[in-house]
């Protein structure tokens, strides 16, 4: 196998680009996609304030250089979620990383900040960890740049992860939650702008991107992912990506680029107002993750 850019020895082949590459030309190849995502999205301006949410995983650490190498710079931000060994060593991944460049890291820790951890909301609320966790990590992100003056929070969501939220919702036509699921969710009151810019790259790549890197990425799954819908939805679309290279591709950048936009409104049913515990902007009176913390308490 020879990079189809220098005919020197491969180490990796994209077969949706119909392209293998040699290290260090894999390693424009991956600025590549990102600087495109970013320009074609109008993810970013000059000036922003950009916070990264950097869970210590391949795909977070791999968005933090990848900005850095293209002249973004921006700080971190790490939630510690309480999820035992995997949360510590996320939490060492992520602390190495930074010091290791002498780059800011800011820390939420949600025991001892917020008084519960991801497995007490599960068990409070009956219902699989991923939806209070995603619930507390889009929160907790998104109050932090506020209070903190960043514009943007930057997310390592990548092109198999939106595939797979991409085919959860068409397959229960979730249109609320099409109408936002973009590469860009544009500033509003109350919220900074959200950016996904690994949507042109997939998770093999970003693996292979860290080791090439360097970059010492806390390896391990998350224990409570099992219930996670995703998983099942990402290996259907890797069977069907291995027969036909670029159909996750297709999809998603299809769906930003001529379907999305057919869902727009479709969430906008109730005015946001300022939630009465905590004042971030909800639909209710108080907000879903106050009610989370009230039921965990109530529990406790
Ligand atoms: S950390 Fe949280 Fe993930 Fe673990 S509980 Fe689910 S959402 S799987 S990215
Ligand atoms: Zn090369
Ligand atoms: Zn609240």
């Amino acid at each position: 196998m020879k990079c189809t850019v220098c005919r020197g020895p491969a180490v990796i082949d994209v077969r949706r680009h119909n392209a293998a590459f040699c290290p260090d030309h894999f390693i424009v190849h991956c600025r590549d996609q990102v600087r495109r995502a970013i320009t074609e999205h109008d993810m970013l301006s000059p000036d922003d304030r950009v916070l990264v949410a950097v869970s210590g995983g391949k795909d977070s650490l791999a968005l933090w250089d990848l900005l850095a190498a293209l002249d973004v710079p921006a700080d971190g931000l790490h939630l510690r979620l309480g999820i035992g060994d995997y949360s510590t060593e996320s939490t060492r991944a992520a602390r190495a990383y930074a010091s290791a460049r002498g780059w800011t890291l800011h820390e939420v820790d949600l025991d001892a900040d917020w008084g519960f951890t991801i497995p007490d909301a599960a068990a409070a609320t009956h219902r699989v960890p991923c939806s209070a966790c995603g619930l507390s990590k889009r929160h907790l992100c998104n109050q932090y740049a506020v209070e903190h003056g960043y514009d943007v929070v930057a997310t390592g969501h990548n092109l198999d992860d939106e595939a797979a939220v991409l085919l959860g919702n068409v397959l229960r036509w979730e249109t609320g939650y099409l109408g936002r699921q973009q590469p860009v969710l544009p500033a509003a009151p109350g919220f900074a702008r959200k950016v996904k810019p690994l949507v042109r790259l997939g998770e093999r790549e970003l693996a292979a991107y860290c080791v090439i890197r360097r970059i010492d990425y806390q390896v391990e799954e998350c224990p409570l992912a099992s219930g996670n819908r995703h998983l099942a939805y990402k290996e259907v679309l890797n069977g069907l990506e291995h027969r036909s290279p670029g159909t996750k591709a297709a999809f998603v950048h299809g769906f930003f680029a001529r379907g999305q936009t057919r869902f727009t409104g479709e969430d906008t049913a109730t005015p946001l107002q300022p939630c009465a515990t905590c004042g971030a902007p909800t639909p209710g009176e108080v907000c879903a993750f106050c009610r989370l913390r009230a039921r965990v308490a109530e529990r406790q």
